[in-house]
């Protein structure tokens, strides 16, 4: 099967340094670009497991990157595909157009009570703070010490949240 056009098809890509082209786009099934350490490409996997929806998986290194990687979103992950060649940036707007998309698929993302919601939003937004200094630190191999105190403070912002949030969860 070597030299076979996956592209097409669920199975799963890499973009392994800056030689890699672009894959045509998968026009039957959406497909995720990421990184397997990444939590907002974490958090797009989710919405995508919780809608029942079928991706294919591109892992990127993110030390090697494409020129057209940086020309698409300046080099970040997640980036979403769709099917009819939309590419969406951001994890949360990710989840957004997942929500919207394919409403009826899976289970509802975000509460229909408006003040939950909110709740919600802001969680992901606290949860996103945690995420940018968890990836610094994960990069710096745990050695940054600015990127660890960042990170006691913001998981003890997202503490806090939780805890006030009464969930079965936390
Ligand atoms: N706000 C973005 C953040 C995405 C992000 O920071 N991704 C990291 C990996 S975890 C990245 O691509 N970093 C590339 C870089 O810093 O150049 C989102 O929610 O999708």
């Amino acid at each position: 099967m070597e030299g076979a056009d996956l592209s097409q098809t669920l199975a799963p890509l890499q973009i392994l340094d800056k030689t890699y082209a672009r894959p045509p786009f998968n026009k039957v099934f959406l497909r995720l670009y990421g990184h397997h350490l990444c939590p907002f490409v974490e958090k797009a996997r989710l919405a995508l497991c919780a809608k029942n929806l079928l991706w294919q998986d591109v892992q990127v290194n993110l030390e090697r990157r494409t020129k057209w990687h940086y020309l698409l979103n300046e080099g970040f992950v997640p980036i979403l595909e769709t099917p009819s060649g939309k590419t969406i940036f951001e994890s949360r707007i990710i989840m957004d157009y997942l929500e919207e998309a394919y409403r009826s698929c899976g289970v509802r993302l975000y509460s229909d009570d408006v003040e939950e919601r909110v709740q919600q939003w802001l969680l992901m937004k606290v949860f996103d703070d945690v995420a940018s200094v968890l990836f610094e630190v994960i990069m710096s191999h745990g050695q940054s010490q600015p990127g660890l105190a960042k990170l006691h403070k913001a998981f003890g912002k997202l503490e806090d949240l939780l805890s006030d949030s009464n969930t079965p969860y936390f």
